[in-house]
């Protein structure tokens, strides 16, 4: 039985790894951080088919123990402060997090177990002011967020690593992957949230930030066979993961009212642009520029060309099919909480 560390296991990727791996007779060892109520999150439904460590990735004792507790065959880094708009608050612990974290736990598995594969959860935020329309593993990096920053020096720690110590260490560069375990914050939930409210009668508004910025969005599903993929490959390597399709948020926001059969026609610009539900005439979506960030990502488009040829990875869940998922979801959950 193979045995696997995954961190941030609770999650929305860290639960969906677990899924796989347990559905592939792993045992699975889950490190999480301690509450002050004890709460599971996404892996309340299999938590008895895991075993929890407390840990945190800016203590490196406890990753040192959770490595050899565990003796895993592979380890998943998916740990990170992974909020972009908290980085610019919370700049030195995302870079605690993110960034040392990372040489942390690379440390503790070369310490007490070097033949463990390892995969770094790296991100197209790296890619920033995109150097080159679709990126790929061959782009430029030029982050535009400290979260950004902190992310690139885990990409290339992990890097750094294999070629220092010939560790299996991977990076996988995974453009924005969603679903219904997706947290409010980010601005695929926080929309099928608010519309599946506005239908249900429960508020009037969603209010955006910059409505034009595009990224290439799937299903975190999908994306997490590609991180188990990478670790199955005779030699290490670094992979993007990508739908290679790009929407703007606006076409999000389209495309979730319309899954709740209201059809939305957009009014203005910048700051004064508005959604208007064409049936009733009322105004749906507003601008709030208190979401706009410091430094923008504006456009992002992956090339997984590499990761469907030598991998062969495939993507099953369109972006429609996301949408309509997240959406159904959160009409589902919406109306529990009013029964
Ligand atoms: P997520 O839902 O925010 O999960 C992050 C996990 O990290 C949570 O379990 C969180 O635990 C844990 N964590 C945070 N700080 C920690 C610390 N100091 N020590 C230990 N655990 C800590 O993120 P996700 O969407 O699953 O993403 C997984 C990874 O992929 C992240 O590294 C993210 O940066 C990266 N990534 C995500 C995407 C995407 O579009 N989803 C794209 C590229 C890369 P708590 O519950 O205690 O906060
Ligand atoms: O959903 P977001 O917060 O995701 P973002 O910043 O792209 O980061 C996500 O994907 C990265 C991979 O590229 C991951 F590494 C990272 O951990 C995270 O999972 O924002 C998406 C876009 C941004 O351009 C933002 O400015 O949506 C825009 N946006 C517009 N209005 C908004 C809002 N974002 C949020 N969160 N909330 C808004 O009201």
């Amino acid at each position: 039985m193979k045995k696997a560390l995954i961190t941030g296991i609770n999650g929305q990727d860290g639960s969906y790894l677990a899924e796989l791996l347990l559905s592939k007779n792993y045992k699975v060892f889950g490190l999480m951080r301690r509450k002050s109520k004890l709460d599971y999150g996404n892996i309340k439904h299999i938590k008895d088919k895991i075993e929890i460590i407390y840990g945190d990735m800016t203590d490196i004792v406890s990753l040192i123990n959770a490595v050899k507790l565990s003796q895993p065959d592979e380890v998943y880094n998916l740990a990170a402060q992974s909020f972009v708009a908290t980085s610019w608050e919370q700049p030195i612990a995302t870079s605690e997090i993110d960034a040392l974290g990372v040489t942390n736990l690379l440390e503790a598995i070369r310490t007490i177990k070097p033949e463990a594969k390892f995969y770094q959860a790296s991100t197209s935020e790296m890619y920033g002011l995109v150097q080159e329309i679709p990126q790929s593993e061959n782009t430029k990096f030029y982050p535009r967020s400290p979260y950004g920053v902190a992310k690139l020096y885990g990409h290339w720690i992990t890097v750094n690593y294999r070629e220092s110590y010939n560790m299996y260490a991977c990076s996988g560069i995974l453009f924005n992957h969603e679903s219904e375990r997706r947290g409010k914050e980010f601005v695929t939930r926080k929309i099928t949230d608010t519309v599946a409210r506005i239908k249900l009668g429960l508020l009037d508004v969603l209010e955006l930030g910059n409505m034009s910025a595009k990224r290439d969005w799937g299903h975190s599903k999908d994306y997490v066979k590609a991180m188990w993929l990478m670790l199955q490959q005779e030699k290490a390597d670094d992979y993007v993961v990508a739908s290679g399709e790009t929407h703007e948020v606006r076409e999000f926001v389209s495309s979730a009212f319309k899954a709740v059969g209201m059809d939305i026609e957009f009014k203005g610009t910048g700051i004064d642009e508005i959604g208007v539900d064409k049936a009733t005439q009322k105004t749906v979506v507003k601008v709030n520029p208190k979401y706009f960030r410091p430094s923008e990502v504006e456009l992002l488009l992956g090339s997984p060309e590499k990761a469907e040829r030598e991998l062969n990875w495939e993507r099953e869940i369109s972006f429609n099919e996301l949408v309509k998922l997240m959406v159904e979801n959160d009409i589902k959950l919406v109306g529990e909480e009013i029964l």
